[in-house]
C-alpha cells in the first residue's frame, strides 16, 4: 500500500505521461534481497515443500494493445540451480474480451533456445523479448496457438487483444534439471522492463536538497512529514 502512494506522489512530481503501470506486487514464494544488478532484486523460488512457485506480477495502469507492447525485458540470476522445465519465464496477461481483466497468458521462456537448459551462471539480460524470433520461446497454447514457437506467430486472438500485466515467475521445483534435483528452484530478477517503465526493486532516490522537502516533496520520499524529510537531507550532508 506505501508503494501505491509512493508511485502516485513520484508521478505528480516528475509527471511520467502516460505512466506505464502501478506497484508491483509478489505471488507464491517470493521477496525482495539484497545481491540485485544493482541494489536489490526480487529473489523467487519454487519450493516443493512449499507453494512450488513464486513471482513478480506487474499490472499495467491501463491496457496497452498487442500491437504496441514493444518492449519487455528483464535480467535474471539462476542461484539455484537452473532453468528448466519452462521455469523461469516471464508472462503476458492479455485481455481478449475488452473488460480489462486478463483472459490468459502468452508464455515466454527464458535461457537458451530450443532447450531452455544449461543457463549460464550469474546475472543474464534477455534482451527484448518482444519480437524475438528464436525457436520456441513463445508458447500461446493458451489461446490455442503453438506451445513451442515465436513471438510473430500469435494467433488472432492475441493480436487483436490488450496487455493487461507482465508476470515473471519460476515453478520448476518439478523438474530434475531446474532444482539439481532437490526440489527446489531459486531465481534472482530484476531491471523488469515493461514498456519502457523499468521495475528496480530498489528504494527511490533520497532527497537532495532541504527544497526538496518542501511542497509536500516529503511525501514522495516516503517520509511520515517534510520535518523527518529535512533531517535526512542535514544527516546525509553531515555524513559526507
Ligand atoms: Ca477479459
Ligand atoms: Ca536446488
Ligand atoms: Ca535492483
Amino acid at each position: 500500500m506505501k508503494k501505491l502512494v509512493l508511485g502516485a506522489a513520484l508521478v505528480s512530481m516528475f509527471g511520467f505521461a502516460g505512466v506505464a503501470f502501478a506497484a508491483y506486487s509478489f505471488f507464491g514464494d517470493a521477496s525482495v534481497v539484497a545481491g540485485g544488478n544493482p541494489g536489490n532484486a526480487a529473489e523467487i523460488v519454487s519450493d516443493a515443500t512449499g507453494a512450488a512457485f513464486g513471482g513478480v506480477l506487474i499490472p499495467l495502469a491501463a491496457p496497452v494493445a498487442w500491437a504496441d507492447f514493444d518492449t519487455l525485458s528483464l535480467d535474471y540470476n539462476i542461484t539455484d540451480d537452473n532453468c528448466g522445465g519452462g521455469s523461469p519465464r516471464a508472462q503476458v496477461r492479455i485481455d481478449t474480451t475488452g473488460d480489462g481483466v486478463s483472459d490468459g497468458s502468452v508464455r515466454i521462456a527464458l535461457g537458451p533456445s530450443p532447450n531452455f537448459t544449461g543457463c549460464a551462471a550469474g546475472w543474464q539480460s534477455t534482451g527484448n523479448l518482444i519480437g524475438n524470433e528464436d525457436a520456441g520461446r513463445y508458447d500461446y497454447s493458451v489461446f490455442g496457438g503453438s506451445p513451442f514457437t515465436t513471438y510473430s506467430n500469435a494467433p488472432a486472438v492475441v493480436t487483436a487483444g490488450q496487455v493487461v500485466g507482465v508476470t515473471v515467475l519460476v515453478d520448476g521445483s518439478w523438474s530434475a534439471a531446474a532444482t539439481g534435483g532437490d526440489s527446489e528452484q531459486t531465481t534472482l530478477v530484476d531491471n523488469i522492463n515493461v514498456n519502457g517503465e523499468i521495475e528496480t526493486f530498489d528504494p527511490p532516490p533520497g532527497p537532495e536538497t532541504k527544497d526538496d522537502c518542501k511542497d509536500g516533496g516529503w511525501e514522495g520520499f516516503g517520509f511520515e512529514n517534510q520535518g523527518q524529510c529535512v533531517a535526512s537531507v542535514v544527516s546525509q550532508s553531515e555524513n559526507h
